[in-house]
C-alpha cells in the first residue's frame, strides 16, 4: 500500500503501517475506548446518532483525499494520517541546521518537544467540548453539517498529537495522552492549558469568529511545526494543515453570510445609519457594531494563544530545530538568527513603543505579526460586502495592545486604537469595544433552530455554493435518525 492511500482495515485507520507496529497498535486501541467515552461526554450534544454527510480522509494525497458519505459521529473514522515522507528531507533551522531531520525524538530536546505536542493536542478537543451545545441552536442543516465536521476533525487532530505520544515517548507519552482526555474546557480545576480554550462559545457568531481567528492560530502554530526537525510531527502538521483551511473557510464564510444579511435587511429597511441599533436589532439580524465586538473579543483572546513577546521557549524551540517561523522555508536569511533584530511592540514608561529584540527571542511576535496579516485579508473581504451594500462602517482589527491576558500589555488597558487607559475608563468604555450582557442577550436571542432542509435562520444569508456541491435543499444531517 502506497503511503498516500489510508489503510481501513482495523480499528484505526492509518497510513503509518500500523499493523506491523503491534506495540503503539495495542496502545492506541487501549486508549480508543477512553476516546470514545470522551466524545459521548464531551462531544457535539444531542446528535450522535444523526446521520451527518461527513467528509473521511481516505489518503493524503492534497488531490482527492476525501470522500464524502453520511455517517453517524461517534462512528466517524478517526485515524492516523502522516503527510508522505520527503526525500531526504534535511533540518532547515536552528543549530543543527542541514543535518538530516530527526525520525527518533532527540534525546536532549525531549522534554521540550513533548511539551510542544502536549499544547497542541490540548486545544483539539478543546474546541470541541467549546463548541458541544452549538447543534441545538444551528441556523441550517449546512451549518450544522459543518460544526459536526469541524468537531470530529479535531477529534482527528487530537488522534494525530496522540499517535505521536504513544510512538515516540514511551510511558509518559501515554500518560500525557490520557490526560488529554481529562482536562475540560472551563473547568476550574481541570482546565485546558491555553486561556482561549477556557472561554465560551456561547452562539453561532462565536463559533465563526472562533473559526475563523482561533483556527488561523491553529493554522498559523501548525505551519511552524510543519517545519519541524522531528519529521514526524512535520508530517502530522502538513496533512492536518489540509483539514485545518476548511475550518477558516467556515469561520470566514459564516461572518461573510452574517455581514451580508444585515447589510440586505438594513438596505430593505431604509436604514442608512449603521449605529441605529434598535431598529436594526428589530430586523432580526445583528447590528455591525456587536459583529466589530465580538471580532474585538476573539482577535484578542486569540493573540493571547501567541504567548509573550519576549520567549526563552520560544528562542530554544527554533535553535533546537523543533519549531521553526511560518513558512521558514520560504525564507531567505540564514536560518540560525544568531545576530538577528526583530521589532518588537512593547509597554516601556506606560507608552506602546517599538523596540529592537534579539530575533530569536521574538519569535512569538515574528509568528504573531504574520498572523495579524493574515487576518486581515478576511476582514477585508467583509469590509467589501458592506462596501457593496453603501453602509458607512468598516469592521477594523483592533490594537494589539488591547484586551490582552498574556504579555506585556496584560498589565495596561488599551482602547482598540491602542490609547492607554485608566482603570475607571475601561470600566466605563469597556462595553463600546466588548460585548455587553445586552449584546450576548440579544445574539442569544436569535438563536433558534432552523433545522428544514434547505432553510436558514433570518440573521444568516444562505452560502454561495454547497458541500460537496450538493444543491441547496440537500439534507446535510439527517436528524430524524438520531
Ligand atoms: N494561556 O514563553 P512563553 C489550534 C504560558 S491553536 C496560558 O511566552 P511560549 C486550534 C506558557 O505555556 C494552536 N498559558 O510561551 C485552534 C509558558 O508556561 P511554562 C495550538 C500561556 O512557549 C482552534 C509561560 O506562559 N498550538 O491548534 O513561547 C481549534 C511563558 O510563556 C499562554 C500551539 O500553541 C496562554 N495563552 O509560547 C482547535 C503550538 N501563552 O511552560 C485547535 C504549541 C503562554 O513556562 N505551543 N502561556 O509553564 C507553543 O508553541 C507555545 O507553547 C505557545 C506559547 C505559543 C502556546
Amino acid at each position: 500500500m502506497s503511503m498516500a492511500q489510508v489503510d481501513y482495515d482495523g480499528l484505526i485507520p492509518n497510513n503509518v503501517a500500523l499493523g506491523q507496529d503491534v506495540r503503539v497498535k495495542r496502545a492506541l486501541e487501549k486508549w480508543h475506548p477512553g476516546y470514545i467515552d470522551w466524545w459521548m461526554d464531551m462531544g457535539p450534544e444531542g446528535f450522535q446518532t444523526a446521520l451527518v454527510y461527513l467528509r473521511t480522509a481516505i489518503g493524503v494525497d492534497p488531490k482527492g483525499w476525501a470522500k464524502f458519505d453520511y455517517v453517524k459521529m461517534p462512528e466517524y473514522r478517526w485515524g492516523v494520517l502522516l503527510a508522505p515522507p520527503r526525500e531526504e528531507r534535511k533540518i532547515a533551522f536552528g543549530s543543527h541546521k542541514g543535518e538530516d531531520a530527526w525520525q527518533e525524538v532527540p534525546g536532549e530536546y525531549r522534554a521540550m518537544l513533548r511539551r510542544l505536542i502536549v499544547i497542541q493536542g490540548d486545544t483539539e478537543p478543546a474546541s470541541v467540548e467549546q463548541q458541544r451545545h452549538l447543534g441545538m441552536t444551528a441556523p441550517s442543516l449546512y451549518d450544522m453539517r459543518n460544526l459536526f465536521q469541524v468537531n470530529v476533525e479535531e477529534g482527528r487532530h487530537l488522534w494525530a498529537m496522540v499517535y505521536l505520544l504513544q510512538k515516540y515517548f514511551g510511558t509518559d507519552g501515554r500518560e500525557e495522552a490520557e490526560a488529554l482526555l481529562q482536562r475540560r474546557s472551563g473547568d476550574p480545576d481541570t482546565p485546558r492549558m491555553l486561556g482561549a480554550f477556557n472561554e465560551k462559545t456561547p452562539d453561532w457568531l462565536s463559533f465563526f469568529m472562533f473559526t475563523y481567528f482561533t483556527d488561523r492560530d491553529g493554522k498559523m502554530q501548525l505551519e511552524a511545526l510543519a517545519q519541524s526537525g522531528f519529521d514526524p510531527l512535520s508530517r502530522t502538521c502538513r496533512f492536518m494543515l489540509t483539514e485545518e483551511a476548511h475550518h477558516m473557510f467556515v469561520g470566514e464564510t459564516g461572518v461573510t453570510r452574517i455581514v451580508q444579511r444585515t447589510c440586505e435587511a438594513m438596505k430593505q429597511a431604509g436604514i442608512s445609519d449603521p449605529h441605529e441599533i434598535d431598529k436594526v436589532r428589530k430586523l432580526g439580524v445583528i447590528d455591525l457594531p456587536a459583529i466589530q465586538k465580538k471580532a474585538n473579543m476573539h482577535f484578542s483572546l486569540t493573540l493571547d494563544l501567541f504567548g509573550n513577546e519576549i520567549s526563552t521557549n520560544a528562542a530554544n524551540a527554533f535553535h533546537a530545530g523543533l519549531k521553526g517561523r511560518y513558512r521558514e522555508d520560504r525564507l531567505e536569511d540564514d536560518h540560525q538568527l544568531e545576530s538577528g533584530t526583530y521589532p518588537v511592540l512593547r509597554l516601556i514608561d506606560e507608552k506602546i513603543q517599538n523596540e529592537d529584540a534579539s530575533a530569536l527571542s521574538a519569535l512569538n511576535m515574528r509568528l504573531r505579526d504574520d498572523y495579524v496579516v493574515d487576518c486581515n485579508i478576511g476582514v477585508g473581504r467583509w469590509n467589501k460586502v458592506i462596501a457593496e451594500h453603501g453602509i458607512p462602517f468598516e469592521i477594523k482589527l483592533p490594537h494589539v495592545a488591547f484586551h490582552r491576558h498574556i504579555g506585556e500589555f496584560s498589565r495596561t488597558n488599551a482602547d482598540v486604537d491602542g490609547n492607554i487607559l485608566s482603570p475607571a475608563e475601561w470600566t466605563k468604555r469597556r462595553t463600546e469595544m466588548l460585548p455587553s450582557s445586552s449584546d450576548r442577550d440579544f445574539i442569544e436571542s436569535l438563536m433558534k433552530p432552523e433545522f428544514t432542509p434547505g432553510k436558514f435562520a433570518g440573521w444568516i444569508a444562505p452560502p454561495r455554493v454547497g458541500i460537496d456541491n450538493k444543491p441547496g435543499d440537500f439534507e446535510y444531517v439527517k436528524i430524524a435518525d438520531a
